[in-house]
């Protein structure tokens, strides 16, 4: 059951969402365990590897070039610190690696080349790969396919009605095509959205039945609260309840009984109890380190007790869906033939015995 069918018009959505809180918990509680091990909750863990700069005008994000945060620009990281950085991920019980990129989508260039390896890298260490790097054409999906990606991230935010009063420089439909492309890669889909922004509760049931429109809807539904960063157009937003948070987490766990529903951004703010009570309604993973992309998240120590009082354990890779197979990338293999021709040139070029001309 891919979607719930007694949850498909946004009537029974809203019901559902406005239902008495712990009659919702209770039925996304019992919905998550016909479907799910409620004892795992994966660990996620993200590597900002393009920091900044980005040309779009998300109203959320501190990473668009036109708002001033102070954040600290940095290009592409290299493929070694990033297989650092995944090391210490899977040490502290992440099964999964999320790379993001501030894009607006991805360039056939050298970067791009360089992601590929990366995806190739951190596949071959048994974490699931996720990308988030802006739109992407079927070819380039194909390429990360081919690279061992297991799933792309790239978010709805909200109902498409308000998503025109967050970002200007794309268009749903833009968001909608990167999505199938992935799909069609054969790529699992990550895709959810942001709570918090001002939106109705309209329009968090917008997003969902956004969702329930697609011909298979995301395997994975992140839900993140609005973490509110000083020089965006969203920095007076009060912090959504932690009851909100819940009742989302909740609704979508029943509307799409075999997602996965992470509960992503702003667990700062979450008490280990609100965060106990999205577990019980279906939570089934959680972004575990000390940083988002450019923003704080809890400790891996603290998710550690966390896990420890409520008896939660983390999940191994791989459990929803076969590990990819790492293929050699053509254009990379191409460039290092060629780099290999050009060395063994110059290697030959420099044995050539010197001419000597006596006048
Ligand atoms: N540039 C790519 C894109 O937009 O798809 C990938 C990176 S982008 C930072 C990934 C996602 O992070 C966004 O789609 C948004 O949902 C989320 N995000 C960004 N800033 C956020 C914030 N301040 N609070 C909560 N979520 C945020
Ligand atoms: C998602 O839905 N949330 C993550 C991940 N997918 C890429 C990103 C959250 C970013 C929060 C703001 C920041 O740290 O920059
Ligand atoms: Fe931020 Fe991504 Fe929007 Fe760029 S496209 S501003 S990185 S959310």
């Amino acid at each position: 059951m891919k979607v719930n069918p007694n949850y498909n018009t946004k009537e029974t959505l809203l019901a559902l969402y406005n239902k008495p809180l712990l009659e919702l918990v209770f039925e996304a509680a019992t919905i998550h365990r016909q479907f799910h091990n409620p004892r795992e909750v994966q660990m996620s863990s993200l590597i900002s590897i393009k920091t900044g700069g980005c040309s779009e005008d998300c109203g959320y994000c501190p990473q668009a070039a036109r708002y001033n945060t102070g954040l600290e620009a940095h290009k592409l990281m290299t493929v070694e610190s990033v297989v650092d950085q995944a090391k210490n991920a899977k040490a502290n019980g992440s099964s999964r690696l999320c790379m993001g990129a501030a894009w607006r989508e991805v360039r056939d260039n050298k970067d791009f080349d360089t992601v590929v390896e990366m995806v190739q890298a951190v596949n071959n260490m048994d974490m699931e790969v996720c990308c988030t790097l802006g739109m992407l054409t079927e070819e380039q999906a194909q390429r990360l396919k081919n690279a061992g990606l297991f799933a792309y991230n790239h978010n709805l935010d909200s109902s498409k009605d308000f998503y025109k009063d967050i970002i200007s420089t794309r268009e749903y439909e833009d968001r909608l095509n990167t999505i199938e492309n992935a799909r069609k890669a054969g790529i699992t889909v990550c895709s959810g959205g942001i709570i918090g922004m001002g939106e109705a509760i309209e329009d968090r049931v917008g997003l969902l039945l956004s969702y329930m429109e697609m011909e298979t809807p995301p395997d994975s539904i992140p839900i993140n609260a609005l973490v509110a960063i000083e020089g965006t157009p969203l920095e007076q937003q009060k912090p959504i309840e932690q009851w909100e948070l819940i009742r989302m987490v909740a609704t979508t766990r029943i509307a799409f009984p075999e997602s996965v529903v992470r509960l992503s951004a702003g667990r700062t703010k979450m008490s280990m109890e609100a965060q106990a009570l999205c577990f019980l309604a279906g939570a089934g993973s959680i972004f575990a380190g000390d940083k988002l992309l450019t923003t704080p998240n809890p400790e891996f120590n603290e998710d550690k007790e966390m896990f420890d009082i409520l008896g939660l354990v983390a999940k191994e890779a791989f459990a929803d869906g076969e590990k990819p197979v790492s293929n050699p990338d053509p254009i990379i293999e191409a460039k290092k033939a060629k780099a290999e021709v050009r060395a063994k040139e110059l290697e030959e070029a420099s044995f050539q015995p010197r001419k000597v001309t006596v006048e």
